[in-house]
């Protein structure tokens, strides 16, 4: 019969490690209490059809096993993508803080990090327009600490007890089950309008912070107010930066949409791909540090989250550096698994009185119960301090510490002359001594009220083309919202921003211009443009760390497509060929090329810039293709740099397209480095074609 082994004798199974069939020990088939399987192929039935027993134990086993792999997925930031790596002191900090990543410069702390997009479920796709989650957790000598930041320095709210009505307004709605991973839709733009402390994110949220080109590509930010706290208690306010090494990129609308289509994967793929090849990104750690006195002497109460400190205010100080170098082995035992929270802090960090912040320290852990269903989680490799861990908790789910000795309890005087471990007064966590006083009372404080000025400060700090992409997002989504209600409330809430802003995106709706929304502080203050809040006014040094698409057919130019791929490897690029077909590609001088990706499915949204290097004939082909004239059509209109072989003139104009100052004429292999140089700039946005 088929798949079934012969049987056999306990003669020829043998001994040791030798098994039947020259099957070894550590290679058998088992269930998961070790017993070696005879057939893993075949329940076990009565006769040849059945039926099958109850008592097949494999079988039972197998099936129990994995009607029960999953778990639930994060409530919020269900789809994320994570890799290990390295916290290296480069500034020293003892007079700051005893945290201990930061008492010696060179000093290494081993960390895990975890990029994510916040409203769409596990499954969704990398490109939506949401904020990304970015928290690092770092396994210090004393204890782990996790910093669980977004990429937008802000956040929506100003008290945690509104977060479960944000995250219910943002979900797909419960009574049809979409939209799936998008704020466009009628429950998010409600509460939003509802919520005017939101207006801030909002802006940032429409802004191309959202869309990043990759998770490499973006800052991310702890934005809450925490403390540091120096050996001799003294404590300081900080707010805690990322800043990527890479530089900031994000891609266009239009082409995100492409992208979610082309590569649902394409963050995660970015990510794994960099820190595979070597090209291993790293992000500055910085800090604004500041006093009492500053945070009185401020414009905004540090305390409330939907507002920042303008770097030029405070500058950011450069302490650490992250670097990213090992991708995980096991999505759910590193990704799922990994279980992060802001109440994990280390002696050295403190919290402030955020009343965003206050109320995620009781949520994470929490959400921890719900999603891994023990409290014994930390236990879990991923989660598990570096350093020895010494209590009295006991037993629980999933207990795999074989706890040992008589007395459960602190002080006890069984476990020896020291009577156990005991809290250290001198190095244990200690908290801020800080006074607190007043009447208990829910309210939200007079010093939170206003939301527009810092919205309207980051609306004058962007460029031209990034106010259009602003104006751009906000009339798409809204135009999503089918209550047209709720798209006037927002308009007379951007009106309290910027009237440019509200007017432009009320054309767009082809809608009239509402009144100003009613704001709580009449005033707004008038702040000056901050460069820092800008994508393109920090641009990156060059297209290192990019991906350049190469055109090429049967007959490319050889010395052509050799000198354009040395050029950009030389500078740190990765360099991808599309081609008709996925088989070999016979070059001039008959040498072959094997091509990353079929034209049908390696559109130009893949790439940061493209070069079209096809031969003659390769030329007239394409040019009858729509997928190769979406190719040329879609790098043009996404603003990229175009570099043109001598024959690829018939696929452009068959394209539809003008050539401009973004393309680079690639005549011969001498002109690979001029390309290389423009495409540093990364887009060519004089090209912009607004939605
Ligand atoms: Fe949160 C997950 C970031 C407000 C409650 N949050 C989560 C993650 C990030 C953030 C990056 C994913 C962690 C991971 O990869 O596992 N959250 C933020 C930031 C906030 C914020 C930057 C505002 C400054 N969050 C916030 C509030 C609450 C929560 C106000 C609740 C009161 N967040 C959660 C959660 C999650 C979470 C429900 C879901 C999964 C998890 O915690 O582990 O507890």
């Amino acid at each position: 019969m088929a798949n079934r082994r012969p049987a056999s004798t306990s003669d020829e199974r043998g001994t040791g490690d030798e098994l039947h069939q020259g099957v070894k020990r550590g290679e058998r088939l088992t269930t998961s209490t070790g017993v070696p399987l005879g057939d893993g192929q075949n329940s076990l039935k009565v006769g040849d059809r059945g039926p099958t027993l109850l008592e097949d134990f494999a079988l039972r086993d197998k099936i129990f096993h994995f009607d029960h792999e999953r778990i639930p997925e994060r409530v919020v930031h269900a789809r994320g993508y994570s890799a290990h790596g390295t916290l290296e002191c480069l500034d020293a900090i003892p007079d700051l803080t005893r945290a201990a990543p930061f008492q010696r410069k060179g000093k290494k702390t081993e960390a895990f990090v975890r990029f994510s997009t916040v409203a769409g479920n596990l499954g969704s796709a990398d490109l939506a327009r949401d904020v990304r989650g970015f928290a690092v957790k770092m396994y210090t000598e004393e204890g782990n600490w996790d910093l669980v930041g977004n990429n937008i320095p802000v956040f929506f709210i100003q008290d945690a007890v509104k977060f479960p009505d944000l995250v219910h307004a943002v979900k797909e709605e419960q009574d049809r089950g979409w939209p799936q991973a998008q704020s466009a839709h009628d429950t998010f733009w409600d509460f939003a309008s509802l919520m005017p402390e939101s207006t801030h994110m909002l802006l940032w949220q429409m802004s191309d912070r959202t869309i990043p080109r990759s998770f490499r590509f973006m800052e991310g930010f702890g934005v809450h107010t925490y403390r540091f706290i120096d050996a001799e208690g003294a404590s300081t306010f900080v707010k805690f930066h990322w800043k990527p090494k890479q530089g900031l990129q994000s891609v266009v609308w239009n082409e995100a949409l492409k992208i979610n289509g082309a590569d649902p994967d394409f963050h995660r793929r970015d990510l794994y791909a960099a820190i595979e090849s070597g090209d291993h990104p790293q992000w500055d750690l910085g800090v604004q540090v500041f006093d009492e006195a500053f945070a009185v002497e401020f414009d905004f109460d540090v305390l409330d989250s939907t507002k920042l400190i303008p770097e030029e205010v405070l500058p950011v100080r450069v302490i650490a550096r992250l670097t990213l170098d090992r991708t995980v082995d096991n999505m759910f035992a590193e990704n799922e698994q990994v279980a992060f929270g802001t109440h994990n802090v280390i002696p050295g960090i403190d919290f402030s009185n955020d009343p965003l912040l206050q109320g995620r320290n009781f949520s994470y852990l929490d959400t921890q119960l719900k999603r891994l269903g023990s409290t014994n989680f930390t236990q879990l490799p991923v989660n598990a301090p570096r350093c020895p861990v010494m209590h009295f908790q006991r037993d629980g789910h999933m207990q795999t510490d074989p706890q040992l000795g008589r007395g459960t309890y602190e002080p006890n005087s069984l476990s020896g002359e020291d009577r156990g471990p005991r809290a250290d007064v001198v190095h244990g966590y200690q908290s801020v001594a800080r006074r607190e006083e007043g009447p208990t009372r829910r309210l939200r404080a007079e010093s939170f009220a206003d939301h527009y000025s810092q919205a309207r400060q980051f609306f004058i700090s962007q460029t031209e083309v990034e106010q259009g992409h602003i104006i751009d997002a906000f009339a798409f989504e809204l135009a999503k919202v089918e209550d047209p209600r709720i798209r006037t409330r927002v308009l007379g809430n951007l009106r309290n921003v910027h009237d440019d802003l509200a007017r432009a995106v009320a054309d767009k709706l082809g809608m009239p211009l509402p009144e100003a929304a009613e704001a709580v502080v009449a005033t707004r203050t008038d702040l000056p443009e901050s460069a820092a809040l800008s994508i393109l006014r920090n641009p990156p040094a060059s297209f290192a760390g990019r991906k350049l698409g190469v055109l090429v057919t049967a007959g490319s130019d050889k010395a052509l497509v050799d000198a354009v791929t040395r050029a950009f490897e030389d500078a740190g690029a990765v360099v991808e060929y599309v081609a008709p077909a996925i088989g070999p590609v016979k070059l001039t001088g008959g040498r072959s090329l094997t091509p990353h990706h079929a034209i049908d499915g390696g559109p130009s949204v893949l790439f940061d810039a493209v070069a079209l290097l096809p031969s003659a004939e390769g030329a007239a082909d394409l040019a009858g293709r729509a997928s190769a004239q979406d190719f040329v059509s879609d790098a043009f209109a996404h603003c990229k740099l175009i570099g043109t072989g001598p024959a690829a003139a018939p696929l452009v104009s068959e394209a539809g397209v003008e050539p401009d100052a973004g393309f680079l004429d690639l005549a011969s292999a001498s002109d690979a480095e001029g390309f290389v140089e423009l495409c540093g700039s990364l887009r060519f946005w004089d090209r912009d074609i607004r939605a």
